[in-house]
């Protein structure tokens, strides 16, 4: 691992030269437009357990509860903006020969900034599920007028979300697969690399001989394992990053 320093001039022409990027972020980045993470001292599983809210026992034994806390966090989530970070990887997006954008969270903040190819692969907070029909509905409403949400057959509607011991869609998964296949740089940001099967995504790069970078607060599991570490916030970090990514390929042309 390479310890944190100042972005290095390597790094940015590592990332300026790739010809097939993919960030993939966590809830690291959405932290500083005022959305909770889950990990960590101020983190959601500190307050909730996982096991009673993000689970598809825990839906079919209290849907009102699960419903009152993902439209709290809809709330939340609608009061919030996109921050400086999520902005960085819309311009990184535009610099980009080829770029993917794997996201595990489901607030929607990198789509309200304009990142547009992107792969939502736990799912979205703006969509709810028939789990007896399969249909999905977008739904923007906040607060919901109903709690819990019926579907017109009936049914009491999810949360369009991927929850533990759920399997990810599978299209999102190839999409993510087919692209982590042919990538040579893949950056991390503000994700604590515990959950599978994405905490494996960056390592499908790096056994081909991809640069792996970690941008986070902390060091985390996947740091042992990056060729690069940027200890900092997202909002702090990115933007300078991709601005030195921007003028290195400025440069060249
Ligand atoms: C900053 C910052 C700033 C803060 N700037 N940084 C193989 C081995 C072991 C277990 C499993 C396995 N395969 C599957 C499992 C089971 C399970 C799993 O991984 N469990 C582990 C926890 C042990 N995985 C699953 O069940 C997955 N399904 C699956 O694999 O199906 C097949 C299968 C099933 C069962 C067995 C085997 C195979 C599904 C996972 C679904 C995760 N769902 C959630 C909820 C989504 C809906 C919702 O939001 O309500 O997804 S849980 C939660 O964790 C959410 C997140 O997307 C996910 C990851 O969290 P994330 O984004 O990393 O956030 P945090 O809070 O953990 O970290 C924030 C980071 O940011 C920290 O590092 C901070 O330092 C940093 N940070 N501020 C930069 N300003």
């Amino acid at each position: 691992m390479r310890k944190t320093g100042p972005i290095s001039d390597q790094l940015v022409d590592r990332v300026a030269r790739s010809k097939s990027l993919i960030v993939i972020t966590g809830a690291g980045i959405s932290a500083e437009s005022g959305v909770p993470t889950f990990r960590g001292e101020s983190g959601l599983w500190k307050q909730y357990r996982a096991e009673d809210l993000a689970t598809p026992q825990a839906f079919h034994k209290n849907p009102n509860l699960v419903w009152d806390w993902y439209s709290w966090r809809r709330e939340t989530i609608a009061r919030s903006e996109s921050n400086a970070a999520h902005l960085a990887i819309v311009e990184l997006e535009e610099l980009a020969s080829a770029f993917l954008l794997i996201t595990q969270n489901v607030d929607g903040l990198h789509q309200r900034a304009g990142s547009r190819s992107i792969v939502e692969i736990h799912g979205s907070l703006w969509r709810l599920r028939c789990p007896a029909e399969g249909k999905v509905f977008e739904n923007l409403e906040v607060p919901l007028s109903e709690i819990p949400p019926h579907c017109s057959c009936g049914a009491i509607l999810r949360p369009d979300v991927v929850w533990f011991g759920e399997s990810l869609a599978a299209e999102n998964l190839k999409e993510a697969y087919r692209a982590l296949e042919k990538s040579d740089c893949v950056m991390v940001v503000g994700t604590s690399g515990v959950v599978q099967p994405v905490a494996s995504f960056p390592l499908i790069a790096k056994k081909r001989g991809g640069l792996v970078l970690e941008v986070n607060r902390e060091v985390t599991p996947l740091s042992p394992l990056m060729d690069e570490c940027l200890h900092g916030n997202a909002g702090d970090l990115l933007p300078p990053l991709v601005e030195a990514v921007r003028e290195a390929i400025g440069s060249r042309a």
